[in-house]
């Protein structure tokens, strides 16, 4: 862990932003516990990415009604993350930039993916820009955020997991934890907001 090591943005940099929406801020359908405080350090790296003229992305959850992960289908969750409704909204208190490139996934009913990159063109638009180092943060760090930086790692993009900008679901006690060591182990580096500039 190397989570007070300064480190300089650059060309090549971009953020990610893993599903932060309402439904997985207290309150929401599927809360994720203080899922709410990644949005302060998130909006400090939005800024600063934007400073650099850096490219954003974020991904939501963006399920049809009748989800295969819906408890009612015999999946793990509540329903959550409903295609155009409030649930599935950013939070108006996340300040995503005009330009920022919205990724949903998880989109048809039979299908449930974590990762950003299943399923989706986020390879391809990341390519598109030159990215190769991303910056994570978001929910869940032992869901969305897990499977987004595994498949990271293994389409090589270097992965910075801003740890003070990720929280878990935790079903099992632990998750949370065990999900950053397999990420560290993974190749991901951990660092603080305060510290990418
Ligand atoms: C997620 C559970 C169900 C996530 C999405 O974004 O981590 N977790 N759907
Ligand atoms: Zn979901």
């Amino acid at each position: 862990m190397e989570q007070n090591k300064h480190i300089a943005l650059r060309a090549g940099d971009a953020l990610l932003l893993v599903d932060v929406q309402n439904d997985f801020l207290p309150g929401g359908a599927l809360a994720v516990p203080h899922g709410d405080e990644v949005i302060v350090p998130l909006n400090r790296l939005i800024e600063r990415f934007g400073v650099h003229g850096l490219p954003v992305y974020a991904t939501r959850d963006w399920h049809p009604v009748g989800h295969c992960s819906f408890r009612e289908r015999g999946g793990p969750w509540p329903p959550h993350c409903l295609a155009d409704t409030r649930g599935a909204r950013f939070p108006t208190q996340l300040a995503l930039p005009e330009g920022a490139v919205v990724i949903s996934k998880a989109t048809t009913p039979d299908k449930d993916t974590y990762s950003g990159f299943e399923g989706t063109d986020l390879d391809e638009r990341l390519r598109e820009r030159s990215v190769q180092r991303l910056a994570i943060g978001g929910l869940a760090t032992d869901y969305c955020v897990l499977n987004t930086v595994r498949d990271a790692l293994k389409l090589r993009y270097r992965v910075l997991l801003v740890r003070d900008a990720i929280r878990a679901v935790e079903v099992h006690a632990g998750d949370g934890e065990r999900a950053i060591a397999e990420m560290e182990a993974r190749g991901a580096l951990s660092v603080d907001s305060g510290n990418l500039a």
